[in-house]
């Protein structure tokens, strides 16, 4: 039996010294110490051996037990400190190592055009509506005013869904919707996504934002649209600008008037960014046609409207001089990065 237990003890010691990790050593333990450990089997087995044997058997038992208890605990140390400095190794940092430099965002051109005529409006008394960009073509096209044979509502010139639901081509339909809805007064900007089947140039997207105004109640005058758009205009390019007032043709506004800024670039001597002709056109306007204001259930002897709508894309454009609609949505950082 001692014989035995040198044996074991042997064993023992020489696969703790082997053990490479804590869960290895701890099966070592188990194996020889456990309940149902070698060494602890024998020493609970003592009542069965010759009783001159027993306290032979049991000191050496206990002795070994506790030698192997011993080279254990080392074990463990040795073994924990060897992970300590493996961990510490693998999260050595070298803080003498040039930093990487974070970029700021940047918020995109078109946000920020958007926030500034938003702004500008939010200022003037006006709120935002929305609505859908799947549209009815009855509030794209029927309630505006723009009769099935107007090349506008050519099929080929529009993203149809189905025979009566399309792509929104102008947020005009939130206007309809509005008043349809709403008490006048009435005085909100639509601003959203419109869409439009056209191939990309320079001056194209299919794809493109707009803004839209509307206000309608008593006695609202071509005079008020024309106070209003000049302030929008001022605030936007510069208080120094002139604004011009051209007579032009809407279904949807009568009578309906193109704004004009006299060229940011040259001031109105003439120049390749207004064609020579010393103004850029920045909107579209009208008095709300009579028609219109009938189809949204309101009566045009009782209230008057002016409406606007301009292009998010182009007023960017001509803000920051670009000249290509594309770049808008290549997200280049050397382009973006400069707003
Ligand atoms: C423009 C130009 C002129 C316009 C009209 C309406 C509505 F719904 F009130 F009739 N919404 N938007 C309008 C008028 C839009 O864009 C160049």
């Amino acid at each position: 039996m001692e014989e035995k237990l040198e044996n074991i003890e042997a064993e023992a010691k020489a696969a703790i010294k082997e053990a490479t990790d804590l869960d290895g050593l701890e099966e070592l333990r188990v194996k020889y110490l456990g309940k149902k450990g070698q060494v602890t089997e024998i020493l609970q087995g003592i009542g069965d051996l010759e009783p001159e044997q027993r306290p032979v058997v049991g000191k050496l038992g206990n002795q070994i037990k506790s030698r192997l208890e011993a080279l254990i605990e080392d074990k463990e140390e040795e073994l924990k400190e060897l992970l300590k400095q493996k961990k510490l190794e693998e999260e050595q940092i070298d803080v003498t190592l040039p930093g990487v430099k974070e970029g700021y965002g940047y918020q995109h051109p078109l946000t920020q055009t958007l926030a500034e005529i938003k702004e500008v409006f939010l200022g003037l008394g006006f709120s935002i509506a929305e609505g859908p960009e799947v549209e009815k073509d009855y509030y794209n096209f029927e309630a505006l005013n723009i009769p099935k044979t107007h090349p506008a509502r050519d099929m080929q010139d529009s993203f149809y869904i189905s025979a009566d639901i399309l792509l929104r081509t102008h947020t005009s339909p939130v206007q309809i919707r509005t008043m349809k809805q709403s008490e006048v007064p009435i005085r909100i900007i639509a601003p959203g996504r419109v869409y439009r089947v056209d191939e990309v140039d320079a001056n194209h997207s299919p794809v493109f934002h707009q803004v839209e105004g509307l206000m309608v109640g008593q006695d609202i005058s071509f005079s008020q649209l024309k106070g209003i758009l000049i302030e929008f205009a001022q605030e936007m390019f510069g208080a120094d600008r002139e604004v011009r007032f051209r007579p032009s043709y809407f279904p949807f506004t009568e009578p309906s008037a193109e704004v004009d800024v006299s060229c940011i670039v040259c001031a109105g001597e003439g120049c390749r960014v207004c064609s020579q002709t010393g103004w850029l056109e920045i909107l579209g306007s009208g008095m709300v046609h009579p028609r219109v204001l009938e189809m949204s259930g309101l009566d045009p002897q009782e209230v008057s409207g002016f409406a606007f709508g301009m292009g998010v894309e182009r007023i960017a454009m001509l803000k920051y001089g670009i000249t290509d609609i594309r770049l808008f949505y290549e997200n280049d950082m050397r382009f973006l990065e400069q707003f």
